[in-house]
């Protein structure tokens, strides 16, 4: 794929099985059903989680901090900081272009994670946790366990924490996440992926520098030690993490109090990553012979020494060494680059690692250094070397942030250390409160005749909830954001439509919330769409939901989420690097759907005319409005010969009749692809089929509930 702007999602990223063709393919074992998730699909891990004894785990990860293991030794006797970097490269793979990554499901676990160069020696950590992770069992998840690790190792050494929410729930399997093609690592020789010389942008939705990374090349790009163009990298993963210029300083340099680098020797004596080792180092990776671990002979980036002369204490260290001081460049013994203070003060060295009667220098990488030459970077940098305090607060606040970015509404934190206060970042909905049955049906009696379609009210409703991601559980129908900026004027939205039935709705809503008015809008015209087509359907919506204002809405970080594609409303913005159909699939992931959910949809969306910009794409019917399976009966007959529309740039494609040759009906890839794809056509086969309209129309109606109940947390 082509280096594209943040509008394009290749799919066909790099697997584990090309980076581990001979791994052992347990997923066969999916094909017999059931879950991968030994506890069963039905385990309630928030229950188990409220049943812990919290305090207990808190202390025994304390003690595990300076519990020295004699086959991975603590650095200075305490493991905190390798905890923390555990959990900040357990969140850090987080973006906002798809809500993806992030720690919210215990991915460090699994390829290709797990074996990342940027995660080298982390197996270590996380084995570290293993003993404390068995006597909590099912109380604690692993992906809780990690973020709570680097919290507990924040608290340890004297550092600010502003709260802890408990509730991610682990998966059994690698999640399929695009990380990128290239066939290299960052190690072997990826590219790096910014480069204004040639034109090159980091691809949506990647946030990433180059492949096998969390986030930025610290020796500065491609290896470049130029630490105003690492700025420049930094700025922009940074913000793909949801991070401003004082969130990212603050992280950096708050994380880099603590802990050092590990470039002891050449990276290449050292074993492979985790999963391409042998059997019998159940899962180890990166290692070379006991004694050199042992006295701390250990490459993990290359990089050697630690950035503070008290690695293991909070405080402001950090930056007056990085201020204080001129800084030169030097290569570690690994032969990585980094900056090393000119004529430090013995005082201001750091104790060795393995021995404290021993001094050593401290050092910056390239990715420190811009905190103190970029020019914005190093205004706020000044700042907290100056107030301490202000340091606290923002360090506090941005790792909170950092690791609870994709745990979507506060409802979904667990435990006793929730803060009180709510932040915007959590997109907070107003409480709602729930209409009596009249006037629910009142207002549903009053949308129908209100002159607004069948069509304007399922996309509307369509619009309003079709937002939500199953990646970071942000959007959806609660809050009604669909009012406010930017949803309003999203082109996938029709906004001047979209304006004239959210105007009309306000007008007849009484005093129900405008997101309940939408959904049960939507509900009567999906009803009234059945029974015009001779049917019935009746559709259950769960009222309460609340209306969130422009003061609730960070309105900026609702800007990636606006939809590219939308094959559930034939919507295409531009075109893609990938198939158009396979965005329907992505997005239909996103939204937790499955495959017959999916089909479902799409061919009852179609049938009802629901259909962005009113193109009549894929609307196989005479009957537009009414509830019927006639997009697959008319998809799959032979009576139809379908072609390419010359100049559509394969998007837009006429059916005609077979025999007069006269034209029947426009669609896209995305109609087209149920009929070519075999699995996706076994589908649409089975809804075609006489005998099976009511099971067509009851999966279309939990589909379309399950899609407006997607972020109904507040329902536990
Ligand atoms: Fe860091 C470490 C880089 C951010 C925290 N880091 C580290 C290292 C490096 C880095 C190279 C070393 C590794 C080894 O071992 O060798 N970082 C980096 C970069 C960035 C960062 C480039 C961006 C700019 N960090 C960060 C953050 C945090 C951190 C944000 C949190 C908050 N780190 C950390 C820690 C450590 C590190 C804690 C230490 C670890 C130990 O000690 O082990």
């Amino acid at each position: 794929f082509s280096a594209a702007s943040g509008d394009v999602r290749p799919l066909h990223g790099r697997t584990n099985k090309d980076w581990w063709p001979d791994a052992v393919q347990v997923d066969i074992l999916r094909q017999n059903g059931g879950s991968v998730d030994p506890q069963g699909d039905d385990f309630d891990y928030a229950e188990a989680f409220n049943a812990i004894d919290y305090t207990a785990l808190k202390a025994d990860l304390t003690a595990l901090m300076t519990d020295d293991q004699p086959w991975w030794p603590a650095d200075y006797g305490h493991y905190g900081p390798f905890f923390i970097r555990m959990a900040w490269h357990a969140a850090g793979t987080y973006r906002t272009g798809d809500g993806r990554g992030g720690s919210s499901s215990g991915q460090q676990r699994f390829a290709p994670l797990n074996s990342w160069p940027d995660n080298g020696n982390l197996d270590k950590a996380r084995r570290l946790l293993w003993p404390v992770k068995q006597k909590y069992g099912k109380h604690i998840s692993w992906a809780d366990l990690f973020i709570l690790a680097g919290n507990v190792a924040i608290e340890s050494m004297g550092g600010p924490v502003f709260g802890f929410g408990g509730g991610r729930k682990d998966v059994f399997e690698p999640e399929t996440v695009y990380w990128g093609t290239e066939e290299l690592w960052v190690d072997t020789g990826a590219e790096t992926r910014i480069n204004p010389e040639s034109g090159l942008e980091l691809e949506g939705p990647l946030a990433a520098i180059q492949m096998g990374l969390i986030y930025v090349n610290p020796e500065g790009p491609g290896g470049n030690p130029d630490p105003l163009l690492s700025a420049r990298d930094m700025r922009e993963t940074f913000a793909r993490m949801a991070m401003n210029d004082e969130e990212t300083v603050a992280l950096t340099a708050g994380g880099h109090a603590f802990g050092k680098a590990h470039g002891a020797k050449p990276a290449d004596s050292f074993g492979g990553s985790p999963e391409s080792e042998a059997l019998a180092l159940q899962g180890f990776g990166w290692l070379t012979d006991a004694e050199e671990i042992e006295k701390g002979h250990i490459t993990t980036s290359g990089i050697e020494g630690s950035w503070s002369n008290t690695p293991t204490t909070w405080n402001g260290n950090y930056f007056r060494l990085l201020m204080d001081y001129e800084y030169e460049l030097v290569h570690s013994p690994a032969g990585a680059q980094q900056w090393q203070p000119i004529d430090q003060k013995e005082e201001d060295m750091a104790p060795d690692a393995r021995d404290p009667s021993k001094k050593v220098p401290t050092m910056m990488t390239t990715a420190d250094m811009a905190l103190k030459m970029d020019p914005e970077y190093r205004k706020i940098s000044e700042r907290f070397r100056n107030d301490q305090a202000a340091l606290d607060d923002a360090f506090a606040r941005a790792w909170f942030k950092l690791c609870h970015r994709d745990m979507g509404p506060k409802v979904r934190y667990q435990g006793p250390e929730v803060p009180e206060e709510t932040l915007i970042w959590m997109d907070p909905v107003p409480e709602g409160s729930t209409p009596s049955d009249s006037a629910v049906s009142d207002f549903k009696a009053k949308a129908l005749d209100s002159g607004l379609s069948v069509a304007e009210l399922v996309k509307a409703a369509w619009a309003s909830a079709s937002t939500y991601r199953n990646s970071d559980h942000r959007g959806g129908a609660n809050g009604a954001r669909v009012r406010l900026a930017p949803q309003n004027g999203w082109a996938a939205n029709d906004p001047e439509e979209l304006g004239k039935v959210l105007s009309t709705l306000d007008g007849i809503r009484g005093d129900l919330s405008m997101a309940d008015a939408i959904v049960l809008a939507g509900a009567a015209a999906i009803e009234k769409a059945a029974s015009d087509a001779g049917s019935s359907v009746s559709i259950n919506v769960t009222t309460g939901r609340g209306d969130a204002t422009d003061e609730h809405t960070d309105a900026e970080s609702f800007e990636p989420m606006e939809p590219f594609a939308d094959g559930f409303r034939n919507y295409l913005k531009t075109k893609a690097s990938v198939k158009t159909e396979e965005l329907l699939v992505d997005k239909a992931h996103l939204l937790g759907l499955s495959m017959p959910e999916m089909t479902a949809l799409v061919g009852g969306m179609r049938a009802l005319g629901a259909v962005a910009g009113n193109t009549g794409h894929g609307v196989l019917t005479d009957r537009a409005g009414q509830l019927t399976n006639d997009f697959f009966v008319n998809l799959l007959d032979m009576g139809t010969k379908w072609e390419v529309v010359d100049g559509s740039g394969d998007e837009e494609f006429v059916g005609r009749d077979r025999a007069s040759g006269t034209e029947k009906y426009r669609a896209t890839r995305t109609d087209l692809v149920f009929g070519s794809n075999s699995q996706l056509r076994a589908q649409a086969e089975v809804f075609a089929e006489s005998g099976n309209e009511q099971l067509f129309l009851d999966t279309f109606v939990s589909a379309w509930t399950k899609v407006m109940d997607a972020d109904r947390f507040d329902l536990g």
